[in-house]
Parts: structure tokens; sequence; C-alpha cells
């Protein structure tokens, strides 16, 4: 698979090593906390982010149409500064990039992070010196670096994916990735345009592109559940009742099985009359959101019957929605709804009644290569001035096996990883030392309220550090065998779930030869509690290492 993002190594400096304390790769929201926390504890700190801006996934995924997929405004955003809630207006439920980027440009300059980040750098190599107890890294920028502590915080949808299908860098038209979307503005004005995917990224840039494109040829490959976002502007009552019970607010998120708000049902499907059922869901689908998925009935991803009277429902209102028969079956999905990343759209279905729209069923057409006129399919050839890759992402583990850090004896993570994704409570790994994971696989990472998640783990991650220095200690590694029970652990939870039974990037089926493994742990709250257990019974599951006198 190519990587999307290689950049030349400049020339090595002169030599000298500058040395911190910890070292954050990635400035999103949990580079950006985790700098905060550490810094407060009085620990030198450098972040460095390949980007030329802080921001992380934010940055980079500004097509049209990108927007937060999870309850927005103020419960997507940080929660550890009362104060910052109090000043930070958000103008919309479901607020778009450049209103979250803008936060976090807000954020950086709030509590004066950008002093200590250094953007347009990547980590080009990371090894641990098991004498040191340090990691010693080296950037794109030519600089030798000495640590006591990494931290990932590399995101999870990262690593673009680009499809090795043949030809796909011949086109001479424009072509783009949804995940690396240029910042110059793009015009779709007057050409004919093609989108491969149909994930969230290819349903959001979809309507957008449709409205202002001569033509637009979708090529989906699986086609996908989505629920009508019906974004609006924040009623102003919900900021006030936030700002005003913030704590209280903070807590309920925090014990919430998503991080949120939801009010979850405790019904089953099955308990209520079809009729009843169609009333509940009409109402949650006209509601918008996530509502329909979290609010219905308790059983939607765990119960294969239940699952099928929603499914039913929304292809009940893909068939009402698209006028063409013909084209509302190429559109019916045919998986557990809600088991892979739930999309929510802003006039998706509706698009495909659009005159300068046209959809081509990969499963009955498959693709051939990419010329540079266009796209060739069996069928014949779609010529195209634009080709936009919607293809998504080497998910959760992408980006760290990209980093591939060397731990105890040089074991590098891409043989550590080369079957299975192993972590000790999604945060560390056995052989890679005071290395720590924001949003890990085994962490309840992207089916758990991202910023607040990234906020609670920074904490841990940050008391551990404290922990080790108040007890004389220079390194923290988990076992095997405790990384092994908690692989078990996740798996356990997941399998009582619908979720491995898909094929999605949620299981790296998305990755050709991916390694299939479900790497999300699905009892958000539980898991903080565990995580907090294990902090509180010094590190359970650890190997602690006295701090071997510096000799640098
Ligand atoms: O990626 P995806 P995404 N030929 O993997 C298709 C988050 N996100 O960027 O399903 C043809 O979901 C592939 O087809 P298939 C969000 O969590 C958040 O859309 O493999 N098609 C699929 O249709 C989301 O879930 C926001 O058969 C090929 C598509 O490409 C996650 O990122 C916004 C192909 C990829 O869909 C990823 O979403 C956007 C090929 N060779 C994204 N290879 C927010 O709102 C792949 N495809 C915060």
């Amino acid at each position: 698979m190519a990587n999307m993002d290689q950049h030349p190594q400049k020339p090595k400096g002169n030599g000298a090593v500058e040395h911190y304390d910890a070292v954050v790769i990635g400035a999103g929201f949990g580079g950006l906390y985790a700098l905060h926390y550490l810094r407060e504890m009085g620990l030198s700190v450098r972040v460095y982010d390949g980007a030329a801006g802080v921001g992380g996934t934010w940055w980079w995924n500004r097509y049209p149409g990108a927007r937060v997929d999870f309850p927005g405004g103020p419960f997507y955003c940080y929660t550890f500064s009362e104060e910052l809630v109090q000043e930070w207006d958000w103008a919309e439920t479901q607020p778009d990039q450049p209103a979250v980027l803008a936060y976090l440009d807000y954020v950086a300059d709030r509590f004066n992070l950008r002093r200590d980040i250094q953007l347009e750098t990547w980590v080009h190599d990371a090894c641990y010196d098991e004498d040191r107890q340090r990691w010693m890294i080296e950037t794109s920028a030519g600089a030798r670096v000495s640590t006591q502590f990494l931290i990932c915080a590399v995101g999870t949808l990262s690593a673009a994916y680009k499809p090795d299908i043949p030809g796909i860098d011949d086109f001479a038209g424009e072509s783009y990735h949804s995940g690396r979307w240029p910042h110059k503005p793009v015009s779709f004005a007057g050409k004919r345009v093609g989108v491969i995917g149909t994930g969230s990224s290819g349903v959001q840039a979809i309507p957008e592109i449709a409205s202002e494109a001569a033509h637009l040829t979708v090529f989906q490959r699986t086609p996908q559940y989505t629920i009508p976002a019906r974004n609006r502007p924040i009623d102003p009552e919900v900021i006030r009742q936030a700002r005003e019970n913030w704590a209280a607010i903070r807590a309920k998120m925090n014990a919430s099985p998503s991080g949120s708000l939801f009010e979850v049902s405790d019904r089953s499907a099955l308990d209520d009359l079809p009729e009843q059922r169609q009333k509940l869901f009409e109402e949650l689908w006209q509601k918008g959101g996530l509502h329909l998925l979290f609010g219905s009935y308790a059983d939607i991803v765990t119960d294969k019957d239940a699952n099928r009277t929603l499914a039913n429902f929304l292809e009940g209102k893909i068939r009402q929605i698209v006028r063409d028969p013909k084209i509302a079956e190429k559109l019916m999905p045919n998986y557990y709804v809600g088991t892979k990343r739930q999309i929510l759209d802003n006039g998706y279905y509706e698009t495909f009644n659009r005159e300068n729209v046209a959809l081509v069923d990969l499963r009955e057409d498959p693709i051939l290569k990419i010329t540079p006129a266009g796209v060739c399919t069996e069928r014949g050839e779609h010529p195209l001035d634009m080709l936009v890759l919607a293809t998504g992402f080497d998910a959760i583990s992408g980006a760290l096996l990209r980093l591939n850090p060397k731990g105890r004896g040089g074991i590098s993570l891409k043989e550590k990883w080369s079957k299975r994704f192993d972590t000790y409570l999604g945060l560390a790994i056995a052989d890679f030392p005071n290395l720590f994971l924001i949003h890990g696989p085994g962490s309840p990472s992207v089916l758990f309220n991202m910023p607040l998640g990234a906020e609670l783990e920074s904490a841990w991650i940050g008391d551990c550090v404290r922990y080790l220095r108040e007890h004389g200690l220079g390194a923290i590694e988990p076992t095997s065998d405790a990384e092994k029970s908690w692989d078990q652990e996740v798996a356990e939870i997941a399998n009582r779930t619908l979720f491995p039974l898909t094929d999605s990037w949620y299981t790296g089926a998305n990755i050709p030869g991916k390694p299939r493994q479900f790497c999300v742990h699905l009892a958000g709250p539980r898991y903080f509690q565990r995580i907090s257990e294990i902090a509180a019974s010094d590190y359970k599951g650890f190997v602690l290492e006295k701090k071997i006198p510096a000799t640098d």
C-alpha cells in the first residue's frame, strides 16, 4: 500500500542531540492536550507534526462537506477547562471542518501551546535505548532527539489509503484524496468529476460536489446505510445549559457508553409491535443524527433480528427517497446496520435523483484500470476531468506502523504487529517501554467521544509519568501476559455484538492483507474505570524498572 506522506529527510544537523522529557507525535485533539497536561506537570515537551498547522485529522480532512459525525458543538470538544467552555461559541449542531479547526487553533493559542510544537516535521525513526531508558528519534528536519517518554498521538484515521488500482497515478486531470485535500480552493464547476468510495467521506462530499459539478459519477463498491445529520444552528438554550452545568454534563458524558448525552434505551426492538417501532424510528429519523442508532433500542447492534428491524426501516427510506427503483436497489446495503461507522449525511440519497449524477455499481461492473482520461470499468470508459479518492484510511494501527518504532532488542512494531495489534489497555505495548498510545488499538478510540477519550487517556499517561518520577522509576512496560488478557477482554466484549461480523475498517477488512482484528474496546466508561483501577493498583500488568543513573 502506497504511503501518501513520504517526505525526504533533510541533511542531519551538527550531530547535537536535543533532550526532552517527553516527545508527542501529532498535534490533533490528543497531542495538543497531552502537551498541555505534561507541560503543566513541569515536563519539557516537544510536539512534532507533519502538517503545516495544528488540528490533526481536522487539518487534513478539508474535503467539501466534512463535518463532525458525532453530537457536536459543546459536546465534541475539550472538557478540561471550564473557561474554554465558557469562551468558545459553537454555531451548529454538526460543526464543519473549518469550525473545528478554528477551535483547535484557538486552543493552541489560548494555552500557549505553539511554542512547543514543531510543524511540517515527520518523525522518521524512533528507537528505544535500553541502557538509557530513553527513546532516540530522528525527524525529517534532520534533528536527533532524546526523550524519556514517547507519546504517539498519531491519529486513528490519518494514514490515508490509496488503493492499488492499475494506472491510478496515470490520471491526467486533477486528483485528490479526501484525507489529503489541498489547501487551495478546488472548483468543480463545469467539470466531470468521479468519486471512488462511499464511506463517510464520500457520502459527505458527494452532495456538495454534485451541486457544483457539470457531471458526477459515483463509483460504489459497498452501499452504506446513512442517516440525515439534520445539521442546524445550536439552540442557545443548549449552550447556556452546557455552560451552567458543565461539571454535571462532563460527568454524564464520562459515564455514557459513547461519551455523549444520548439517552440510551434499555428496550429491545423486538418488544414493540411493528407499528410502534415504525413510529419511533420515524420520529428519530426526523430528529436526525445518531439518535436513531443510539436512542431507539438497546439491541440494535447486538441482536440480528433487532438489527433487521432498523435495516428494514432504512431500506424503506432509500426506496422512498430515490425515484429510480433500479438506482435505489443498487444503493441497498447488505450488512448489519451500525456495525460500520454510522454515516450522517446531508442529502446523500437525494443526490441520486439529480440529472447530473450517475451511479456505477462496481459489484456488477468493476474498475479495470484508471487511464489519463478517466476510469475504465468492464462496461466502458468514464471520461473525467477530476478524480476524488474517498477510499479511506489504514485505520487505528496504520499511522503507528508507518512510524514503526523499534523497541527492546531492536524489535520493530511491524514485526511485533505482523499478525495481531496487541496492546495493554490500548495505551502501551510490551517490548516498547515508555511508549504510550492515545486512541491505540484496544482502547475505545473511534467508538467513544474522541476529544473526551483523548483527554482521559492523556491524563492517565501524565499521571503514570508522575508516578514513575515520584517512585524513582525509569521505565514502564506491560507484560505479554497482560497484553494477552487485554486482547481477550476486547474480543469478548466485541463478540457480544454484531461488529466483528462485518467487513469494515474497524476490523481491518478495508486494507488488503491486513490482519483481521476488531481493535476497539466497546465498553467506554468501564474501560476508563479499569485503567484508573490499574493505575491505583500500582500499575498491575506492567513491569516497572528502577531509574538507571543518567550517563548523558
Ligand atoms: O473511508 P471508508 P472514509 N475500489 O473506509 C471504497 C471518519 N471520518 O474516509 O466499502 C473501489 O469508510 C470503500 O469500498 P468498500 C469516519 O469515522 C469522519 O469514508 O471497501 N472502492 C469505501 O466505500 C469514517 O468512517 C468524518 O467496498 C474502494 C470507501 O472507499 C472514517 O473516517 C468524516 C476501493 C472508503 O470508505 C473513514 O471514512 C470523514 C477500491 N479499490 C471520515 N478501496 C467526520 O465527520 C476503497 N474503496 C469526523
